[in-house]
């Protein structure tokens, strides 16, 4: 494969005045005509005429009304063409039935779908299909369907005949086409500027019942962009369409968002609280796209992330706003820690804004998107909240209608603050994650913290140089008062001091307070520091960050020596939760552990080889103490948070089940799953009966009730991804294997459905002992399969070999063992580009 590079940026040789598709659908050989206008861009090169393309077969071609032959070769066509203006013409044939790949135009459950983002739209037809080419698209469709659908306005719309018009230019990856037996939920939303948009969620028959809370999401995220970005939206229609064989969430194609039905479907008896609130970000987040991406697009792939990490931004924003920010943080940074550190700590490693790939695919990744956002976050923090909001605005008056850089982004900061921003541009062009040790001394009311900063190099950043850090700092005194509010500092070299005056005895300081930059922070701290500061911490999150360290170490000499649970942590969990005054979604978040995977990041940077049985034990052991030491308290905390009301999927009743389920799960220890058999019985949500049923699988309960969920759900796709996934998780780190084997030979594991090809083997990567089981049937189970689904869907192939990225982590035996799976899945005849650009770099 190709290895592009960003320093090789050209721009096209020509603008794109008006398309004009015509699709003629057919299940092996649909018709795609094109009309194109080209005109010469001036402010190109002079180049060779060149049009991607990708499994098409030309029917004819013509220029000016000419036929012409151009030059066809696996990734385009090339031909002479004339010097001014002039009008392309093709006609091209597709097989959308056999699209596995789920790239460009395939079939799924008989209803014809698009994903063309990065680069499918090359699937449809000869086009440029790169970002910065922008048009104004007219869409035919004639098909044998009910509902024909694609971006913009309708113009024409009925059965087996409709035109739509998108009157905005965009980028062919953000084309969009739908055509199938679909029934709409409807509703309408009227704009600030009393434009009334119709709103639709179109589904599959059967599933109308699982709408409303999309579409009511919907319109939560359209008033919240207005009200806070001030930000419209600009068609007469918005339409959501919900497939089942998706590769990712969804895509904010415009004005025809395509959804995974798993990020849309949602019904109390069939979702979890978790499910909600994922829809509810994904909604908003493809929504957002819409003025941060679609009308101010990318002008390449490497910067992928300006839109990507900005939008994850906004829609953190939007949770946080409407649900809690302090929780919502919390769970972000958990999320970073369990996905972005270990990519940024291994061979993946890479910058938030890349310099080279091979398969743009490859590079949908934690770093670009969630690191993506955290250099936004730090940014705003940096600037303050009022220029944030005015660079902004200069950011969307400035560049709308423009497929633009990281640089241009910047540049709107730098002119609305006169900031230079040349040392935080480091955060998009260096690799890895920052370490920040810290020291102090205090004396004569004086107190000092000395920070250093430093990254590891990688192959992507050998000689990383000093960041922008923004530090938020606040001190407490031995009462547990706050002598000092938070404050943020700004570090910029590789060793800084920042002095505090006046303080009447030696403060105890909360660092990097709302976690204010995605870095680790290395303190010579303790556990008497960190259990004063889990009882005491005025900042959320640091109260959060305390109880986390605390397990962290305590988990960490578990492990590797065998300790006793530290009782400091037991203590202070107990205070906590029976702190009444304390949101029970903040108190489910202490009572859950550190993830196995995170415990094994952690012992690796302190230069200890992580044993996953060991760790899995530790976790074990470490339930089981909880469980003693709360023994009193669960049934009051049962009690006060069993929710009766009717079900509502809001933050309040939400936090109180997740408290629950935590109380539940801890009960189980005690009392062989007797309460939990009870609420399982009973449940009449899906949060409660899956948490339920994931305790007794936890106790070593649960088989009559597995095999009850599978009878009561077999007709529900997305519940039994959940069946499949639970059992897997669940599994003790002996039998993962054995159970992720059984269920492959299930005859409901329809493996090219990515959704349930991720609840099986990617719940497999998930069970860290299991995984990493001391044999390596894990390891070979995952590359069985890996091989397998390669030539059939590369991309949701090659997401899932970032299993082995932290491989060089564990013990030599191990290694070998992943060494010689990497062999021989790179051995395979006819590996696609995708997966062989992820081996390669997963071996270097
Ligand atoms: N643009 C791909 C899906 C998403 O990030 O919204
Ligand atoms: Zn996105």
């Amino acid at each position: 494969p190709q290895t592009i590079f960003l320093s090789d940026y050209t721009p096209f040789g020509w603008l794109i005045d008006s398309v004009h598709l015509t699709f003629d659908l057919a299940a092996h050989a649909t018709r795609v005509i094109s009309r194109i206008a080209f005109r010469p861009n001036p402010d190109a090169p002079a180049q060779q005429f060149f049009l991607h393309g990708k499994d098409l077969t030309l029917i004819n071609a013509r220029i000016d009304g000419q036929d012409i032959q151009p030059d066809i070769s696996d990734e385009g066509l090339s031909c002479p063409v004339p010097e001014g203006s002039f009008i392309w013409e093709a006609e091209v044939e597709i097989d959308p039935t056999n699209n596995t790949a789920l790239e460009g135009l395939y079939v799924s459950n008989g209803m014809y779908c698009t994903q063309c983002e990065a680069e499918g739209f090359r699937k449809i037809t000869y086009y440029p299909d790169r970002p910065d080419v922008m048009a104004v698209f007219t869409v035919e469709i004639k098909g044998p369907h009910p509902v024909l659908l694609s971006n913009g306005n309708p113009q024409t719309v009925g059965t087996g005949h409709a035109i739509w018009h998108d009157p905005w230019p965009k980028p062919s990856y953000l084309f969009a086409l739908v055509a199938g037996d679909l029934v709409a939920h409807s509703d309408w939303f009227m704009t600030a500027s009393g434009n009334k948009v119709d709103l639709n969620l179109w589904v599959r028959p059967g599933d109308e019942g699982k709408c409303a809370f999309g579409m009511s999401a919907l319109k939560r995220a359209m008033q919240w962009d207005e009200q806070v970005y001030g930000r419209e939206y600009d068609l007469d229609v918005f339409n959501i369409v919900a497939v089942d064989d998706f590769n990712m969430g969804a895509m904010e194609n415009k004005g025809l968002n395509i959804f995974n039905s798993s990020a849309v479907l949602a019904s109390p008896e069939t979702s979890t609280d978790a499910n909600f609130e994922r829809i509810e970000s994904i909604i908003a987040h493809e929504y957002f796209h819409n003025w941060t991406g679609n009308r101010i697009t990318c002008r390449d792939w490497f910067q992928l992330c300006l839109k990507e990490g900005l939008t994850v931004f906004r829609d953190a924003q939007f949770t946080a706003d409407i649900r809690s920010a302090p929780v919502k943080r919390i769970s972000d940074v958990i999320d970073l820690r369990t996905r972005q550190f270990p990519e940024d700590d291994g061979p993946l490693s890479h910058p938030v804004r890349p310099e080279s790939f091979q398969e743009i695919n490859n590079f949908y990744t934690a770093t670009v998107y969630e690191k993506g956002a955290e250099v936004i976050g730090m940014l705003k923090r940096l600037v303050g909240d009022s220029a944030y909001a005015e660079a902004l605005e200069l950011y969307f008056a400035r560049y709308d209608g423009q497929a633009i850089t990281i640089e241009d982004w910047l540049a709107v900061f730098e002119d609305i603050t006169e900031r230079d921003l040349t040392q935080f541009k480091r955060w998009y062009s260096q690799a890895g994650t920052p370490r920040l040790s810290v020291k102090e001394t205090y004396g004569s009311g004086s107190y000092t913290l000395t920070f250093t900063q430093h990254t590891p190099p990688g192959s992507y950043s050998p000689d990383p140089q000093p960041q922008v850090i923004p530090i938020d700092v606040g001190l407490l005194n031995a009462n547990g008062d706050e002598v000092l509010e938070t404050q943020t500092l700004e570090m910029t070299e590789a060793t800084q001091s920042f002095t505090f005056e006046g303080l009447a005895s030696r403060p105890i300081p909360s660092i990097l307070r709302d976690f204010s930059a995605p870095v680790i922070l290395e303190r010579d701290s303790n556990n008497d520091e960190r259990a004063f500061l889990l009882a005491h911490d005025t900042d959320p999150f640091n109260r959060w960050e305390a109880g986390r360290a605390l397990a962290r170490e305590t988990l960490c000499a578990m492990a590797t020596k065998g300790s006793a649970p530290d009782t400091r942590y037991l203590d202070g969990i107990r205070s906590v939760l029976r702190d009444k005054a304390l949101d029970p979604a903040y108190r489910a978040l202490m009572l859950e552990l550190p993830t196995q995977s995170e415990l094994a990041l952690f012992m690796s940077d302190r230069g200890l080889t992580p044993d996953p049985a060991a760790i899995y034990d530790a976790v074990q052991s470490l339930k089981q103490a909880m469980a003693e030491q709360l023994r009193e308290n669960l049934p009051t905390i049962l009690d006060a948070n069993i929710v009766r009301q009717e079900y509502k999927p809001d933050a309040v009743q939400s936090g109180k089940r997740a408290l629950y389920g935590a109380a539940l799960a801890l009960m189980s220890r005690l009392d062989d799953g007797s309460l939990a058999a009870m609420q399982y019985a009973q449940a009449d949500n899906m949060t409660l009966q899956l948490g339920a049923l994931s305790c007794l699988l936890e106790v070593d309960k649960g088989a009559l009730e597995l095999g009850a969920f599978y009878d009561q759900w077999q007709d529900d796709r997305l519940v039994i991804d959940k069946w499949f996934a639970l059992q897997i998780t669940r599994a003790t780190p002996d039998r993962a294997v054995a159970v992720t084997r059984a269920l492959t030979k299930h005859p409901d594991f329809n493996w090219k459905n990515p959704n349930r090809f991720r609840a099986t083997l990617g719940a497999l990567t998930g069970n860290h002992a299991g995984f990493h089981a001391a044999d390596g049937s894990g390891y070979e189970l995952l590359a069985d399969w890996l091989i397998r689904l390669d030539p059939v869907n590369p991309q949701t192939t090659a997401r899932m070999c970032t299993a082995f990225q932290t491989w060089r982590r564990y013990d030599a035996s191990r290694q070998a063992l992943i060494g010689a799976q990497l062999d021989r899945i790179a051995a395979t005849p006819d590996l696609s580009g995708d997966v062989t650009e992820m081996i390669t770099r997963i071996k270097a």
